[in-house]
């Protein structure tokens, strides 16, 4: 595979921005070799500038539920920006696509929209924080929020492999107040709670975890977290921003039957285009600004592009039984994959809920952080690689999710798990 271009860009792009990337996970540090500069996609695949064309489990990270370039979605954005893109003043479209968001996801009575998932979080943190004026936050290692000062504690993907710890440049007074527990540990959150549940603001956590590599909940973990901070007055915020609309129209909430205080949204509600969201009990939404005391702002919040490309995407979700038919490409990728490690003598973890997966190199059962790092990232990083090079795009690291599409075929699925039968055998 030539890759001549990408190297040229990348050089180039080095001495230009930080690392060559926009998002450090993008440079392939933990992997090896050189990005590909993409150019296009198309349902399934991506371009890149060179001419390689690749199946795509990234899906830029969970928004392209619907592959690259959907028509509908393209024709819906370029219907916007003809009528221009952006005023700084409300628009018609912001409630019709708040009023879908209400519609579908449990706990949100209203709603704000943000250009991110991690401003999405900073301002519901800010919002409980402010709601139930108490300061300390509880987050769980190997969630991933954002990066928002108070949130960089044990924060998964992008620090896990470059193994920073936290982040420099954050003030230590800025993350005292963020306690962080083992996820999945429900003796942990209930000792901390029973000490000092009357000081902490909000517990938040992926409900289903998304960015150590796909964790789910284990039963009734998330049932005995909405009992234990109910009791205290402690608001459960689930960061929805991977699963909402993902795993279920209505998230993870509406999967596993809890009720969080706030949710917190991002990526497949912006229809590939920049946008968050926050949304909850009308009694602690109605704490933000303009109507209450808890302020929050933003020149392009509810862009007309990103609302025009999120309206779209939700009426084809909802028109569409896609959930089903994304099950069962998920089930087909992940246990084809698991047993071509298998027969191989490879030891692999497959955790899978929906199309959202992760296939941990290791032997041990993966439930939280700890056993999560267990993996042979060496090992990931040779899949990686073998999988790139034969036209395979999945995520440049062991801790993330690899995403399926409805664009992705049978087809695809199959020549992915061959192609991964040759990789694995050659390890
Ligand atoms: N760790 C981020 C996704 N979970 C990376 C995002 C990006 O590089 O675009």
């Amino acid at each position: 595979m030539h890759i001549d271009r990408s190297l040229k860009l990348f050089s180039q792009a080095k001495n230009l921005i930080p690392g060559g990337v926009n998002s450090p996970v993008r440079a392939f540090k933990s992997v090896g070799g050189s990005p590909v500069f993409i150019e296009r996609g198309a349902g399934s695949r991506m371009y890149d500038v060179d001419g390689n064309s690749y199946i795509d489990f990234v899906c830029s990270w969970g928004p392209l539920i619907l592959g690259h370039a959907h028509p509908r979605i393209v024709k819906a954005i370029r219907m916007a920006a003809e009528k221009g893109t952006t005023f700084g003043a409300s628009t018609e479209a912001e409630v019709i696509l708040a009023q879908m968001i209400v519609d579908a996801v449990l706990s949100v009575e209203m709603v704000r929209l943000v250009n991110s998932g991690t401003e999405a979080v900073m301002s519901a943190i800010r919002l409980a924080r402010g709601y139930t004026g108490r300061d300390k936050i509880i987050k769980f290692e190997g969630c991933y929020h954002g990066h928002s000062d108070g949130l960089l504690a044990k924060a998964g993907s992008g620090v896990a492999t470059l193994g920073i710890p936290d982040s420099a440049g954050v003030p230590k007074n800025l993350t005292a107040d963020t306690i962080t527990l083992p996820y999945n540990d429900i003796a942990a959150i209930r000792e901390t709670l029973s000490a000092y549940g009357n000081e902490i603001a909000c517990v938040i956590l992926e409900p289903i975890a998304g960015n150590m590599g796909v964790i789910p909940p284990k039963p009734g973990f998330l049932e005995e977290l909405r009992r234990l901070t109910e009791e205290k007055g402690v608001l459960l915020i689930f960061d929805e921003v991977i699963s909402g609309f993902r795993v279920a129209y209505g998230g993870a909430q509406e999967l596993y039957g809890v009720t969080p205080d706030l949710t917190t949204l991002g990526k497949i509600i912006g229809g590939g285009l920049p946008m968050g969201a926050y949304g909850g009990r009308r009694d602690i939404m109605e704490c933000v600004a303009p109507v209450g005391p808890v302020y929050q702002a933003g020149t392009l919040s509810g862009n007309p592009l990103a609302v025009a490309a999120g309206i779209e995407m939700l009426k084809i979700l909802k028109e569409s039984n896609v959930y089903a038919d994304l099950d069962k490409k998920g089930e087909a990728l992940a246990q084809g994959l698991a047993s071509a490690a298998k027969e191989s003598g490879i030891a692999v973890q497959s955790n899978r809920i929906g199309s959202m997966m992760t296939m941990f190199f290791t032997e041990t059962e993966v439930t939280d952080y700890t056993t999560a790092k267990n993996s042979d990232i060496s090992r990931y990083a040779k899949f990686f690689s073998g999988m790139l090079d034969r036209g395979f795009y999945f995520a440049p690291s062991q801790f993330e999710a690899a995403f399926v599409s409805t664009a992705h075929s049978d087809q695809d699925i199959a020549d992915t798990i061959a192609a991964a039968e040759e990789i694995l055998a050659a390890m």
